[in-house]
């Protein structure tokens, strides 16, 4: 019999019904309530997508189809799978603890976010480790930490891409651009050395490379409501920017940080992007996002199996 291994999921969680969006709220600014005003915002912005996301249902499809494959191209382990949320349960934690009720003694882990920060996967694996310990230390946990340059994902991103520019005339294409953009976080993170912002402008070099396209800008989105500085150009901003300076009308947006459709797509660009887009009368562009394609499936399982052979 095969030897059973963890695969352990993790990504950022959303509301599963309209009523958890303030305890969801509340999680996401560590334990802090919102004010009725960013509660209603946030409600609102629920709303214009159709009332929830659709984040729980592909975090679930995505983690299912990395799994299944995982088992179909290796023969030597038998991976079972743990899906661990970073704001809402199932949490990372209850993740872990499911683990270690089942024996399991090796697991992998993979945060469904490409790029690296003290932010994001750095806290998702080192809450997974800290779990992991506390329940004895019987489970040990590989983690991969980043896979922003993982070939089929630039491929993936390079053929959606480009099948954006087949739909426009050639004339259109000379004023179009590309915005790759990744979640904006706090300037600070600069000063952790945090390789964030670099690994954004490596995955939008590569995509240049692979896609042949000249015309490729870096923004940020989905800033956070707080004082302190973010990282920027925001991606409506630099929208303006770039019609006005450089005479683009048409915009690709490619929020590469993000994996699926969810509210920071489903909002911050096909709302908020396209609002900027049709008030300069600029075109708007989004390719779909990666979700189960295989080809980013296949982008995960090379960067776990590099991971492992380290
Ligand atoms: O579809 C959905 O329901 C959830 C979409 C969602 C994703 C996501 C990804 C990331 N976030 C990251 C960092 C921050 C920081 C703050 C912050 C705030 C929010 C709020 C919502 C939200 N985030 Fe998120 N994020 C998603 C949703 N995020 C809702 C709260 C309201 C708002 O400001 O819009 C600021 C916290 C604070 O106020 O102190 C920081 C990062 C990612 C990408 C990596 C990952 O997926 O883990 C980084 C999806």
């Amino acid at each position: 019999m095969k030897p059973v291994h963890g695969l352990l999921v993790m990504a950022y969680g959303t509301p599963y019904k309209e009523e958890d969006i303030e305890r969801y709220y509340t999680h996401i600014r560590h334990g802090r309530k919102p004010s009725d005003e960013h509660l209603e915002d946030l409600k609102a912005r629920y709303k214009a997508i159709g009332g929830i996301s659709p984040l729980a249902e592909m975090t679930k499809k995505q983690a299912e189809a990395l799994v299944n494959r995982l088992n179909e191209v290796q023969d030597e382990v038998e991976y079972k799978l743990y899906i661990g949320l970073k704001h809402i349960e199932p949490f990372i934690e209850d993740a872990v603890e499911e683990m270690v009720k089942d024996g399991i003694r090796e697991a992998v882990s993979i945060v469904l976010a490409p790029h690296f920060s003290t932010f994001s996967i750095k806290s998702y694996n080192g809450r997974a480790k800290e779990a992991a310990e506390k329940l004895g230390g019987t489970l040990n946990i590989t983690s991969v930490e980043a896979w922003y340059d993982e070939p089929k994902f630039i491929e993936y991103w390079s053929q959606a891409i480009l099948a954006e520019f087949d739909k426009m005339t050639e004339e259109e294409r000379e004023k179009a651009c590309v915005i790759v953009s990744n979640h904006s976080l706090p300037e600070k993170i600069k000063n952790l050395g945090d390789p964030y912002e670099e690994q954004l402008i490596e995955t939008a070099r590569l995509i240049q490379e692979k896609t042949g396209i000249q015309n490729i800008e870096i923004g940020w989105q989905s800033a956070g409501q707080t004082p302190e500085p973010w990282l920027g150009p925001d991606v409506q901003d630099l929208t303006r920017e770039l019609y006005e300076k450089k005479g683009y009308r048409s915009f690709v947006y490619a929020p590469v940080g993000f994996v699926t459709e969810h509210l920071e797509v489903l909002y911050d660009n096909d709302i908020e992007c396209k609002d900027v887009c049709d008030e300069l009368g600029a075109h708007y562009y989004r390719p779909p996002m990666p979700s189960t394609h295989p080809l980013f499936i296949d982008a995960m399982v090379d960067a776990i199996f590099k991971k492992l052979e380290k």
